[in-house]
This record gives structure tokens, C-alpha cells and sequence, in this order.
């Protein structure tokens, strides 16, 4: 993929200015629960990879941006943290960051996990949904699994809609993001639902997620098919330096656990662990960003990171709201 694809916002210099627009252009927020595949969501429909995707509750941390453009029109599609019960202050921060997200886009797309019964965090978006202003959708995602749980959802939102006296009609499609079917008539009903207007972002751009986190994000899920237990959760990665060179990339990054213990777990038997985790890394960033990459990983043993604003902060998770 071109690097250029991840460029900053820019707006279309050549779309800017005209009054009337042919183009329909909206910001849909992707939400729903942890694990319910918002991120192979964005990614399937994108065509490109530019969210991790782990089958690990709360993968995403950080709210991802991607650009989905056509003639007809840009949907710019807000992968969100799944939201969860939260234990710590990363938790909360990460569950604030995706309603603050949701509630800042001009429609919403719930994605439910059909191959599981409703779970609370969906009766409690489910919830929202009802009140918001913004047009919604119901994704009933992983229809390639036996067995779907449609009714359940059913139940469920006929149920909010009783106990709260308020009926909303919504647009509940099936599909699969692993595969991709069903996705076009997601695509066609977020187009038809936007307003006129111009693009947002210039037309080749995939993604303004900053580079730093990318790359912070793409080693961290090396390490979540790896890491059994609390650890893939107290795991943090930073990047510390980024020097792009004309011949390679070169990062250092620090890899941050909470408690001594968790140091050679991280690193692993005569350092495969770290090793492996930089290779892969490095392979699908150097396919990524069209040039080579060289990381430089140090694990430190950072204890409470996760409560800790600054180092938050550099993780981009403490930011814009
Ligand atoms: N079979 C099947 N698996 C899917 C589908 N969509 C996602 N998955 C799997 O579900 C797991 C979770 O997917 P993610 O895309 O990381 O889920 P998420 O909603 O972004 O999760 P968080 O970032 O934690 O909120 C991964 O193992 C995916 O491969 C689907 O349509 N079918
Ligand atoms: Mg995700």
C-alpha cells in the first residue's frame, strides 16, 4: 500500500467551494461490544488493513479513522473500542473515547455478534441508540457461523422499546465481515442515508491515524494471539522514536508491563517471544507503509502505566476529549 494513503486530514482542495454537491459524505461511528468485529468490519470494507483484529476482548484502544471513497461519496468509517466492563482507568478511558466517539458522527452502525446471544453491553448501546438523533443501524455480524442469534437481538430491542414507551425503526442487516457478504447493502444504506456534501478527506487518503500508533498497535497484536491471562490486557506499546530514513525506518519502542514477573513472559524462552513479535511486525509494517522498518523493542517494567495520564497521553489514549 502507498505510503501516501496515510496522509494527514486534508480537505479536497478540488471538491472545496462548490455550493450544491453531487457527493454524499458522512462520518459513521462503527461501535458495539468488544469482540463483535468492528475492526474486521472496517477493514473488510476498506479493503485495506488499517485496525488491529484479534479474537481478544478490548484489541482496539484508540478510535481509527478509515476512508471509504467513491464516486457516489466518502464514508468516513470511526472504529471504536469495543465497550466493556472496565477495572482500571485505561478501561474507562477507552469506554469514554468510544461513547464520546459515537456521539459525534452523523450516523451509527451497531455491530452485534449474531453468533453469540445479546450480552449487556449491547442492551446498554441498544439503549442509546434509541435516544440518538443521528440516523443507526443493526449489523448483525458473523453470519458465516452456524446458528445466529437474530431473534434474540429482536427480543432484546423490542424489549428496550417497551420498557422506554418510545418505537424507533431500525435497519437491521445481516452480514459477515469475515467473508464480506452482506456488505454492499451495508455501504448502499450508509450512502443513502447521507447527506449531500462534500469530501472530507482528499480522495487517496486511507487513514489519518497517526503513524506512531499504527505501527505501536500492530506490534501489540503480535503479542495478543501470544499472551494468555491478564497480560495481553496489561500490555502497553510505545513508540518512542521514529527516524525515516531514506533507506529504512527506524523506531524504538518500549514495550510496557506493570510487574517484574511479566518480563520474561514478554520476552520469552531466550528471547523467541520478543523476536518473532519484532519480525512480524516488522514484515507487515514494511508492506504497509512501501518502505522497510526496523523496530527496536526494550521491555520496561513500568509499574501502574495503566493509571498513569502522561504515558496514556503518548498512547494516544488520553487525548481529544
Ligand atoms: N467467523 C467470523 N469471525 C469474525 C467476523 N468478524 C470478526 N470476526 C472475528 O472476531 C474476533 C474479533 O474481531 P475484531 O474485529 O477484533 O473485533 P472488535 O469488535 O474490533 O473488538 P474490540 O477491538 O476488542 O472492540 C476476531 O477473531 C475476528 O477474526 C465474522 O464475520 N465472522
Ligand atoms: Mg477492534
Amino acid at each position: 500500500m502507498p505510503d501516501t494513503r496515510h496522509a494527514k486530514h486534508t480537505p479536497d482542495p478540488a471538491s472545496a467551494g462548490h455550493a450544491r454537491s453531487r457527493t454524499r459524505c458522512a462520518v459513521v461511528g462503527v461501535i458495539g461490544r468488544t469482540n463483535s468485529g468492528k475492526s474486521t468490519l472496517v477493514n473488510r470494507l476498506l479493503g485495506e488493513k488499517i485496525s488491529i483484529v484479534s479474537p481478544v476482548v478490548q484489541t482496539t484502544r484508540n478510535t481509527i479513522r478509515g476512508i471509504l471513497d467513491e464516486r457516489r461519496g466518502q464514508l468516513v468509517l470511526v472504529d471504536t473500542p469495543g465497550l466493556h466492563k472496565a477495572e482500571t482507568k485505561l478501561g474507562s478511558l477507552i469506554n469514554r473515547m468510544a461513547r464520546h466517539a459515537a456521539a459525534n458522527v452523523d450516523m451509527l452502525v451497531l455491530v452485534l455478534d449474531g453468533s453469540q446471544p445479546p450480552r449487556i453491553e449491547d442492551d446498554g448501546w441498544m439503549r442509546r441508540l434509541l435516544s440518538a438523533e443521528q440516523p443507526c443501524f443493526f449489523l448483525l455480524n458473523k453470519c458465516d457461523r452456524p446458528g445466529t442469534h437474530a431473534e434474540d437481538y429482536r427480543l432484546l430491542w423490542q424489549r428496550i422499546q417497551d420498557e422506554k414507551g418510545e418505537r424507533r425503526e431500525v435497519l437491521c442487516l445481516r452480514a459477515s465481515a469475515a467473508t464480506g457478504e452482506g456488505l454492499a447493502s451495508l455501504v448502499d444504506a450508509l450512502f443513502e442515508a447521507a447527506q449531500p456534501g462534500e469530501r472530507l478527506y482528499d480522495r487517496n487518503t486511507l487513514t489519518d491515524y497517526p503513524r506512531r500508533l499504527a505501527i505501536a498497535d500492530a506490534i501489540r497484536e503480535k503479542y495478543l494471539m501470544k499472551l494468555r491471562g491478564e497480560l495481553p490486557h496489561e500490555l502497553g506499546v510505545r513508540v518512542d522514536d521514529l527516524r525515516e530514513l531514506p533507506e529504512a525506518w527506524a523506531v524504538e519502542v518500549s514495550l510496557l508491563v506493570n510487574r517484574p514477573s511479566q518480563k520474561p513472559i514478554v520476552i520469552g524462552e531466550k528471547g523467541r517471544m520478543l523476536r518473532d513479535a519484532q519480525r512480524a511486525a516488522e514484515r507487515e509494517l514494511s508492506e504497509q507503509f512501501g518502505t522497510d522498518v526496523k523496530l527496536s523493542l526494550r521491555v520496561k517494567v513500568e509499574k501502574n502505566w495503566m493509571t498513569n495520564t502522561w504515558i496514556l497521553r503518548q498512547m494516544g489514549y488520553a487525548g481529544e476529549y
